[in-house]
């Protein structure tokens, strides 16, 4: 299937540009044996950028994400950036992308692959056939509140960041998941802190209200508090289909949510805007984890997190359903072969470095 479709890349910083080179051999993969044909286009984001233009995204790179059927996005930051004001941290890059393209949805998935039964620190039993989704709101709460920042707080400085959400911010990122659960196993479990937060009574009662009358009354509907559910995730991972919850928790659950997996490495995310008139959503597809810096130059990344990124982005802005599958399954069956990162390494099986699984993964593909 030929496409015209422009894909926007943004490799970013530390593993960032490691990992991305793997997608990059895949997408050319693509060309070649399955006639899938990208306008591809490049940018610079975070460090990357700023080391450049002393900003964390130009706004030509703003327009060409507005303008792109999808993007894809490495990891950004590192902390040579530490000292940098805020604006222009390589953070703010991201940030940035998500707010303006109102990308308000990210799709966390969190799946247990059978072959990575022994690279989790939890018991197989349970996490065997963990499949989880975390819709993470990622446009609004406590990264984007007002007022921010340092004050003078009768004569004591003070630091301030604001939690604040509308109504319609919870229920647009809620009806995602009431959606996607119809979709799934028909479950959410709602996550805020409605004991010791205004945000979190607030959160609470608009899902709860948006179930009763937005004709969700077919799924079934539970709330919990997150350090809860950061239990839970850890103790029976299995009870969850679908969890929305804010941008800051969603943060934090989804890294937890990882250890089922086996790594950090192995969760990928789209963030999604509304869908327009023809089902159509502006779209930004990146591994969960950062640009970590301790690994960064060395080979030694784990690119599943990012491949599988990039499969979302076949599967939700493309349609391309059989070559989602045959990436996502490409990667199973190379780790069902023994072939490893070391973050996921296990006794027995043969560690390789990020190229090495991208050849893999090449040869999985080519069969
Ligand atoms: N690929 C993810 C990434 O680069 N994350 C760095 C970052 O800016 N994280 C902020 C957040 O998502 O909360």
């Amino acid at each position: 299937m030929a496409t015209n479709k422009t894909l926007l890349m943004l490799p970013g910083d530390g593993i960032g540009p490691e990992v991305f080179n793997q997608v990059r051999r895949v997408v050319d993969w693509m060309a070649k044996n399955r006639s899938i044909n990208f306008d591809l286009k490049e940018g610079l984001v975070g460090g990357a950028c700023y080391d450049v233009h002393k900003q964390a995204i130009t706004d030509e790179t703003m327009q060409d994400a507005l303008d792109a059927d999808a993007v894809l996005f490495g990891a950004v930051g590192g902390p040579q950036y530490d000292n940098v004001e805020r604006h222009a941290r390589p953070e703010a890059g991201l940030l940035r992308l998500r707010k303006e393209m109102d990308l308000f949805a990210n799709l966390r998935p969190a799946v247990v692959f059978d072959a990575l039964l022994d690279a989790s620190t939890l018991k197989p039993e349970v996490i065997q056939g963990l499949d989880l989704m975390i819709v993470r709101e990622l446009t609004s709460g406590v990264y984007f509140g007002e007022p921010r920042g340092m004050q003078d707080y009768n004569g004591v400085e003070r630091c301030i960041d604001t939690q604040a959400y509308t109504k319609a911010e919870v229920e647009r990122v809620a009806a995602v998941a009431f959606d996607l659960a119809r979709k799934r196993n028909s479950r959410v479990h709602s996550v805020e802190k409605a004991n010791v937060m205004e945000t979190g009574i607030f959160w609470r009662k608009t899902v709860t209200e948006l179930h009763a009358s937005g004709g969700y009354q077919d799924i079934e509907l539970a709330h919990m508090y997150a350090d809860n559910c950061a239990m839970q995730l850890m103790k029976n991972p299995k009870q969850f289909d679908v969890i929305v919850t804010d941008n800051l928790f969603g943060d934090l659950l989804s890294d937890a949510a990882a250890m089922s997996t086996g790594s950090l490495g192995m969760l990928p995310s789209a963030s999604l805007g509304a869908a327009d008139e023809n089902g159509q959503r502006k779209a930004l597809y990146e591994p969960v984890h950062g640009s970590a810096p301790d690994i960064a130059g060395q080979d030694l990344a784990n690119p599943s997190a990012m491949l599988l990124s990039f499969a979302m982005m076949l599967r939700y802005s493309f349609g391309l359903l059989k070559d989602a599958d045959m990436v996502e399954n490409a990667i199973q069956n190379v780790l069902k072969s023994g072939i490893r990162t070391g973050d996921i390494m296990a006794p027995g099986c043969t560690q390789v470095g990020t190229t090495g699984m991208g050849d893999a993964i090449l040869a999985e593909l080519d069969k």
